[in-house]
């Protein structure tokens, strides 16, 4: 025994497979390539070598492994573990029960389970200290790399879930790290994401298998994963300032509207059929150019283009691979994506559906009505009637907390419309650090702003009025230069909305003038940038 249980380091966790070994590669030089270059533990994960073959390999990696100081751990083979002396064994769900396991090892190994449930957290939190060191939170995304696997993939919310249900149960000591699918287009996001909502812990690391060993180059796929995990900045929004906390005063919404002006942002819109040509006219009347294209092919290209950003509305859905790789393609471009979970919790399918969807990226802000929003906060789960703004949901305590609880979830900008509107910065910069949660931040430390208008009635007159909010903030967020804020441009955003909704309400002869009054209104607003004319007002909650 070597290492130090404290000192163990689980930020670039290798296992391995050597079923899946490129050629001119062995399982050993794949290791050697990992370890020269940023992991920082390895485990013999050999499901299909025998004893003896097992062992010897074993004991070269654990040459290997002692050269570079770093722990070995062995998967299942708690016999091979003792016999060569590893540092520690990693077991599954049906594998040796752990108190067995402690029995044989003894009280200095490491032990790793993995975990996939709140059930299995309780468990680990009666056996207390002396039994689990560290779990293995999977299987977090699909992966060929598991044969017969039977968890469905559960995503950075169920990792959120065993992360806080370690807190809940006071399971301070074991580690954690996240395992499944796991590759350099989406390592950043799961660690930003997978914060406990106390704040105090996030992921100590991932462990992954195919992206180091089934590498070509496994020295260079290394250096991409240490080099994400080590940067703690989860860069999407192209260098966007997300998070700046500041209220927006006069000036910084006439900035908004000015860089808008001056980029015309291209807003790809995937949404509902009732909301396509509204909302084209509204981001034309905002100086941005609409795209209204569901072609899979195209959305790399897209996304590229300077000022591009996605707003991405679930009302009628797309083919799902189109809309992922949409997610996937401004993720990539660091481009902002703006996500309307239209009739979230109204039905299963909705549900699912958009759950899914919020599993494969990170969204710049989250815009949804009160219903929507307290479905995706947990706080009232399928407590909707169809996809229409529901006026029954006004306890302003709770629809603050909704808010608060969406923004730190998704880190994210959550707003919440209704006839008061919510709107609560989670993001905490883009920036996340492994092991430290939000340094204790908690979701209840997040301030919510709220924009008022009095009351427009009309607007739940006509159709789509919520989806052209999303328009409205797709269009000032994706017209922002490099230096503008984020959270500014949403606030510019609602506001314009809600005085230029109060405006045609006051000038119109009915919900027909009132839409045609409304992109009327939303043009003169936006061309005129006089916010310090704009009816609507910001608080601070
Ligand atoms: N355990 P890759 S998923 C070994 O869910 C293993 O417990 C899992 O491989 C779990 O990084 C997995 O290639 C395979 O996706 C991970
Ligand atoms: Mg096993």
């Amino acid at each position: 025994m070597v290492f130090a249980k404290e000192d163990v380091d689980y930020s670039l966790y290798l296992v391995t497979d050597s079923g899946m070994l490129p050629e001119g590669t062995t399982l050993c030089s794949q290791i050697e390539a990992g370890l020269q270059n940023g992991v920082t533990l390895v485990q013999i994960r050999e499901k299909e070598t025998d004893t003896k073959l097992f062992i010897e390999e074993a004991l070269e990696v654990k040459k290997l492994c002692t050269k570079y100081n770093v722990p070995l751990i062995i998967n299942d083979r708690i016999d091979v573990a003792m016999a060569i002396k590893a540092d520690g064994v990693h077991v599954g769900q049906d594998d040796m029960p752990i108190p067995m396991v402690r029995n044989l090892v003894g009280p200095d190994m490491i032990i790793g389970w993995s975990v996939g449930k709140v059930s299995e957290v309780e468990q680990l939190a009666k056996w207390g200290p002396q039994l689990v060191d560290y779990i293995g939170i999977g299987t977090l995304f699909p992966t060929q790399t598991k044969k017969n696997a039977k968890k469905i993939p559960m995503g950075p919310q169920g990792a959120i879930e065993v992360l806080n249900a370690l807190e809940s149960n006071n399971a301070t000591w074991c580690k954690t790290v996240g395992i499944g699918g796991l590759h350099p287009d989406n390592i950043q996001r799961v660690l930003y994401q997978c914060t406990s909502t106390n704040g105090k812990r996030s992921l100590d690391g991932i462990s992954l298998v195919s992206d180091i060993m089934a590498s070509t180059d496994a020295a260079g796929s290394t250096k991409i994963l240490r080099a994400l995990i080590d940067d703690g900045k989860f860069k999407f929004g192209n260098d966007l300032k997300i998070g700046s906390y500041i209220t927006p005063d006069v000036q910084a919404i006439h900035s908004v509207l000015e860089q808008v002006s001056h980029n015309r942002p291209l807003i790809q819109h995937i949404t509902n059929k009732v909301h396509q040509n509204f909302g084209a006219n509204v981001t034309l009347a905002l100086g941005s150019s609409p795209i209204m294209s569901e072609i899979e092919s195209e959305v790399g290209e897209l996304s590229r283009i300077p000022n591009a950003t996605l707003l991405l509305n679930t009302g009628s859905i797309a083919p799902v691979e189109m809309v992922r790789a949409a997610i996937h393609a401004y993720n990539e471009a660091q481009r902002p994506i703006v996500f309307d979970p239209v009739g979230y919790s109204a039905t299963t399918t909705r549900k699912s559906l958009n759950d899914s969807l919020l599993s494969y990226g990170q969204f710049t802000c989250i815009k949804g009505n009160s219903g929507e929003i307290l479905g995706l906060s947990g706080l009232n789960n399928g407590n909707m009637k169809g996809v229409d703004a529901d006026t029954s949901h006004n306890d302003s305590n709770l629809l603050a907390k909704a808010t608060r609880i969406v923004a730190f979830r998704f880190k994210t900008i959550a707003v919440c419309t209704g006839e008061v509107d919510y709107i609560c910065d989670g993001t905490f910069g883009g920036e996340f650090l492994v092991s430290q949660g939000t340094q204790g931040a908690s979701v209840d430390s997040l301030t919510v702003y709220t924009v008022q208008n009095g009351n427009i009635p009309i607007m739940g007159d006509i159709t789509a009025s919520g989806c052209s909010l999303g328009s409205t903030i797709a269009s000032l967020v994706g017209g922002l230069s490099p230096e503008g804020s984020v959270f500014d441009a949403i606030v510019s955003a609602i506001l314009l909305y809600k005085s230029a909704g109060k405006n045609a309400s006051l000038v119109c002869e009915g919900s027909g003038s009132f839409h045609v009054k409304l992109i009327d209104n939303l043009y003169q607003l936006f061309h005129e940038n006089e916010p310090s004319k704009w009816s609507a007002t910001l608080q601070k909650v």
